[in-house]
């Protein structure tokens, strides 16, 4: 649910219409207005309800309940909250594998880097939001787990100075003398950004209805989907939502990347003074030329692959570190994909506490 800017209801219907609505001359048009949705009820009023509710509606949706061919191509997920659930994920990872299905989440509105779940998922894409100057959030969730971020508006700012509040308008009802009548509203909310990247990927799949979630990472990493700047952050992930720039970079073919796991390095008392991190390609071209940037006196990085996976044992070096000392750098690694010139930047972040 987003945060309500007047009163919180028809939360579907806003979302649904920032990816599908009509163009009708009027109000606003979704992002895919094309498109088709399945909406798919697992809330109740005031957005509450039961994992096991949103479980069995994944279950569903994907054809896993009743083994029949998926039911939809994208989910878009503007709900949160939860903690990570081995059957959630289960429910998710059986229509990525099984279905070539794209999950998208919002990252969730309390301003807070404790991951959210299903947002903060592997297999599904977690959207934080930004207003329309294209800040993070005030209210946004942020972390090592956002994917990238999208249009979800702060009406606590006017971030493009138009002289209006930065909400999201879309389709809503007021109730009306004869019941409820048609209306737009706007709101605020990574439940209002999610839904722009998810009608963006129902353009991808339109295109390219053999996209799948390992290809989506693969353009999501390269930069493909946004406006990347070449470093991801942990307010916008690889960066905010480009739908034009997404739609030719699926069009312009095969992508291949390295994928860092984990992607941040976290070294320390707490942590362990030692990290493997492998980088696991994405895409089918060939890699060559791996080569690591100098690191500061701080730690060490020595390329250790395990079987035909690039791997980097990334070691803390005591005698440079004083305690109680944050420290925070990147290793960077250059790389050729195919005809590709390509660098990744990976987070080192360190502290040791005295006793
Ligand atoms: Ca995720
Ligand atoms: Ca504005």
């Amino acid at each position: 649910p987003g945060s309500s800017v007047a009163a919180s209801v028809f939360h579907g219907t806003h979302v649904a219409g920032a990816i599908g609505a009509v163009l009708n001359g009027q109000g606003i048009g979704g992002v895919a207005f094309g498109g088709r949705i399945l909406p798919v009820r697992v809330l109740g009023e005031g957005g509450t309800g039961s994992s096991d509710d949103l479980i069995d509606a994944i279950r569903w949706v994907t054809g896993e309940t009743d083994g029949v061919a998926a039911r939809a191509q994208v989910v878009n997920l503007s709900l949160g909250g939860l903690p990570e659930i081995p059957q959630l994920e289960a429910a998710i990872e059986f229509g990525v594998n099984e279905r070539d299905m794209l999950f998208v989440g919002a990252a969730g509105n309390s301003a807070t880097s404790s991951p959210s779940y299903p947002a903060a998922s592997p297999n599904v894409l977690a959207v934080s939001s930004v207003d329309a100057g294209g800040q993070l959030a005030s209210y946004s969730n942020f972390g090592s787990w956002i994917d990238l971020a999208g249009p979800g508006g702060d009406a606590s700012r006017d971030g493009n100075n138009d002289g209006r509040a930065d909400v999201v308008w879309s389709t809503s009802a007021v109730a009306g003398a004869n019941g409820f009548e048609a209306s737009y509203t706007g709101l605020q909310g990574t439940s209002m950004a999610a839904p722009h990247v998810s009608g963006v990927l129902a353009l991808l799949k339109t295109q390219d209805s053999s996209l799948n979630y390992e290809g989506l990472r693969a353009l999501l990493e390269s930069g493909g989907l946004t406006d990347f700047s070449g470093s991801r952050s942990d307010q916008l992930g690889f960066g905010i939502l480009d739908a034009s720039g997404a739609l030719q970079a699926n069009l312009s073919g095969d992508i291949t990347i390295l994928s860092p796991s984990p992607s941040q390095v976290i070294l320390g008392s707490e942590t362990g003074s030692e990290q493997i991190v492998r980088l696991n390609q994405i895409g089918n071209g060939a890699i060559s030329n791996v080569s690591i940037s100098d690191t500061p006196p701080w730690f060490t990085v020595i390329r250790s692959d395990i079987d035909s996976t690039i791997a980097l044992n990334v070691a803390l070096v005591d005698s440079a570190i004083e305690e109680n000392v944050a420290y925070r750098d990147v290793i960077r690694v250059d790389y050729q994909a195919g005809s590709e010139l390509r660098s990744l930047d990976i987070p080192v972040v360190a502290q040791v506490l005295s006793d």
